[in-house]
């Protein structure tokens, strides 16, 4: 039988900078409930879901900015989204911009949470890898600005172990650009992770390397099945999609194996639900063989080499 884990990638089309915030969330209850009568136990939506992707716009006026922030979590427009999660009993992954007072300041961090099927957050990440620049760019056709408007998070990557129905699992979660690292994958698989949430929200463009352009879906595909297959997890890769605010932005959310195949993809760039039955027995035949960190890694000899900052010398 397996551990087996209904999922749906909840991509989401376009927001524009007007929508409000509660007509995305209606946006996001359709996917929940076009989730739920397809059995799902757990849906996950892109980073940033609530709002356009305000960081490719340079706003002096911190009001300006924070109004895309989120101070409370459940709020006024997102309370929908945890009532109704309580009365489908089903999961969601979340991304948007959390204000906090921590430390006796305030703190801005580009956030996902996991929220259980009675309605409760039960892990939350902030994201580590920030792309792009702090300063304004003129030069680029959109900015993105994600170093100017949050900091780097500093819950490091929590593993949790959550009992989705009869099973449980261990779950993880990343943020867009932390994909591209293979960093992000191993903390998490150090830690014995079987699925990864991941939502993102990626420019076809790259403004500072346009020969990237034609290869976005590639370096998407690549980056998370690689992950997958080398820690012997699912990936569960989630986009904002479509032409937001006259910026093109990829869509090719899908769902990994441990194997590093896709088993579920979107196809279009517009609000879309990719459903996989997702078996967690599946990380140990990886886990086991291949990546069974405890017989075949060689921290060790990572460390030296890192330490000495290079090779060793050839011998005399
Ligand atoms: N949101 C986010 O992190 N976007 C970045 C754009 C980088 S341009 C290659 C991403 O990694 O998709």
């Amino acid at each position: 039988m397996g551990r087996v884990i209904t999922v749906g990638a909840a991509q989401l089309g376009a927001i524009a900078r007007a929508e409000p915030r509660a007509q995305v969330v209606e946006r996001m209850l359709a996917l929940l409930a076009q989730a739920k009568a397809h059995g799902c136990d757990l849906v996950v939506f892109p980073e940033l879901a609530l709002t356009t992707f305000f960081p490719r716009w340079f706003f002096d006026k911190q009001e300006e900015i924070d109004a895309f922030f989120e101070r409370e979590m459940p709020g006024p427009d997102t309370r929908r989204l945890f009532d109704s999660a309580q009365q489908l009993g089903i999961g969601f992954y979340l991304g948007y911009a959390e204000l906090a007072q921590e430390e006796g300041r305030t703190r801005r961090f580009n956030t996902s949470i996991l929220v259980d099927k009675r309605g409760r957050i039960i892990s939350k990440y902030r994201k580590i890898h920030l792309p792009g620049h702090a300063e304004h760019e003129p030069w680029r056709r959109f900015q993105h600005l994600e170093k100017r408007y949050f900091e780097v998070g500093n819950l490091g990557w929590p593993v949790i172990r959550w009992a989705f129905g009869e099973h449980k699992g261990l779950f993880g979660m990343a943020i867009c650009n932390d994909r591209r690292w293979p960093e992000t994958y191993r903390v998490m698989g150090l830690q014995g992770v079987e699925m990864i949430l991941l939502g993102y929200n990626t420019p076809v463009h790259n403004p500072p390397a346009p020969e990237h352009d034609a290869l976005s879906h590639f370096h998407n595909e690549l980056v998370m099945q690689s992950g997958a297959y080398q820690n012997g997890t699912w990936v569960v890769g989630v986009a904002k999609a479509g032409n937001e605010e006259g910026v093109e932005q990829i869509g090719n959310s899908i769902i990994v194996a441990p194997s590093g195949e896709i088993v579920a993809a979107c196809t279009t760039t517009a609000d879309e639900l990719a459903i996989a039955r997702c078996d967690l027995d599946l990380c140990d035949s990886y886990k086991s063989t291949t990546f069974n960190f405890a017989r075949h890694r060689e921290p060790e000899q990572y460390r030296l080499i890192v330490e000495r900052k290079g090779a060793a010398p050839p011998p005399e």
